[in-house]
């Protein structure tokens, strides 16, 4: 795997290694394990060490001959930022109705028109594997120039087996050629398709029948998604297309009080997914109930905002003991954004978390929310080596100037990818 790689006199090594165990809570979050001018030695493609840079010339005396240095000095290191939440494979996109957005139309009456999630789901099934293949590798692409190397992406685009197959195996596919680790979730309920209207439960049938089982038997999918809000699935549907998911060993995730308060995050609890989305409505009961449960609250800041909506409460969340992960949610309707670090922007504009806050729920927590951390999230011994290096000083000058990109490099396994 070629020479070792010793990054040296980083102004600041952000390790996210702390001694808490489990999806990082209240002040935990604002422990980022930094290192002054930090040091990193990575062989075989894994982290080997982390500590000062005069730890790392002490422990590493008579091999510093056969690394490939890199000097990092007055740059920032952390570690490769990890999207939770996306809908990274689809077909088509979706201007005109952003357009509609602006002008008045609300998301939920342009979907239930035909457009929305059903405008996807035309142009998802009017395209081929290729052509699918081809237009998310380009986004894969842009999220690894923004420093992220680890990204959940959700089906749900096919909405009847031959299409939501399809969607699960392009990913399989650009998870082997792409770089960047790709995590697939089926959410074959992100809505009922037009063929089955007025006959809601038969599409839920299909699901735990046809769809459910297949996916599992084709090994395509680690969790299973529902998009529990009023007019798509009641909490009653998403319970049982998630306890089905279940019996055939899919971890539930639920996208939860998005546009209205609808009881999705007491039911994240109950079914006890690994994590709830969006949660811009959420009740303090069910806020309550998910930090009695351990689910974490994957917050999407860039959709509320591109929605025009209020952010999601994550203080509320955060004082109540809730885990808080933050995502881009990358869809063509209501987050056309590959940008980690403009999530990040706006975890502390819109949601007053600190950019300490903000970095940990881009890292160790989004790591937590995929079952991704014993390979990502941070810097630490025998963990992938995914990591960035960014041209500023210190992680607050990475939250403070926004809306820019200030990645200089980023590593993927050990690999120079940017
Ligand atoms: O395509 O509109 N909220 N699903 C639930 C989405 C947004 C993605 C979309
Ligand atoms: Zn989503």
């Amino acid at each position: 795997m070629g020479k070792p790689i010793w990054i040296k006199y980083a102004a600041q090594l952000v390790t996210m290694a702390s001694s808490a165990k489990g999806p990082r809570k209240h002040e935990e979050m604002s422990d980022l394990g930094v290192i002054e001018d930090g040091s990193l030695w990575i062989e075989h493609g894994v982290v080997v060490r982390a500590g000062s840079t005069e730890q790392l010339e002490q422990h590493f005396a008579n091999r510093a001959h056969e690394a490939e240095i890199v000097d990092a000095y007055g740059k920032l290191v952390t570690p490769g930022l990890v999207d939770p939440h996306t809908h990274v494979v689809y077909g088509g996109t979706r201007e005109q109705e952003f357009e509609k957005r602006l002008k008045g139309i609300n998301y939920m009456e342009i979907m239930n028109a035909g457009g929305g999630i059903h405008a996807t789901s035309r142009m998802t099934r009017e395209a081929d594997e290729d052509e699918l293949f081809e237009q998310s590798f380009a986004r894969l692409d842009s999220f690894l120039r923004h420093g992220v190397t680890t990204v959940e992406g959700k089906s749900g685009y096919g909405l009847n087996l031959e299409t939501e197959l399809k969607q699960l195996r392009v990913m399989k596919k650009l998870n082997e050629a792409h770089p960047i680790d790709l995590i697939p979730t089926f959410m074959g309920a992100h809505a009922v398709p037009k063929e089955y209207k007025g006959r809601e439960d038969d599409y839920v049938n299909h699901l735990i029948d046809t769809m459910i089982p297949r996916v599992a038997e084709e090994e395509l999918a680690r969790f299973n998604d529902v998009f529990c809000e009023k007019n798509v699935f009641t909490p009653e549907q998403s319970e049982r297309i998630l306890e089905a998911g279940k019996a055939f060993g899919l971890i539930p995730k639920v996208h939860a009080d998005e546009i209205e308060s609808y009881s999705g995050a007491e039911l994240a609890a109950r079914v006890g997914a690994i994590s709830a989305e969006h949660l811009l409505k959420a009740s303090d009961e069910g806020i309550a109930a998910m930090a009695e449960s351990g689910v974490i609250a994957c917050l999407l800041p860039a959709t509320a905002l591109y929605l025009r909506e209020e952010a999601a409460h994550a203080r509320k969340m955060i004082d109540a003991g809730v885990a808080v992960a933050i995502s881009t949610d990358c869809n063509p309707g209501s987050s056309p954004t590959t940008s980690m670090p403009l999530v990040m922007n706006l975890a502390c504009i819109s949601m007053r978390m600190t950019p300490a806050e903000a970095l940990c729920a881009a890292t160790i927590n989004a790591a937590f929310a995929i079952g991704a951390e014993e390979d990502a999230g941070s810097i630490e011994a025998g963990k992938k080596a995914d990591v960035v290096m960014w041209n500023v000083p210190n992680y607050q000058m990475l939250q403070y100037a926004f809306g820019v990109n200030h990645v200089a490099s980023v590593w993927k396994n050990g690999l120079q990818v940017v």
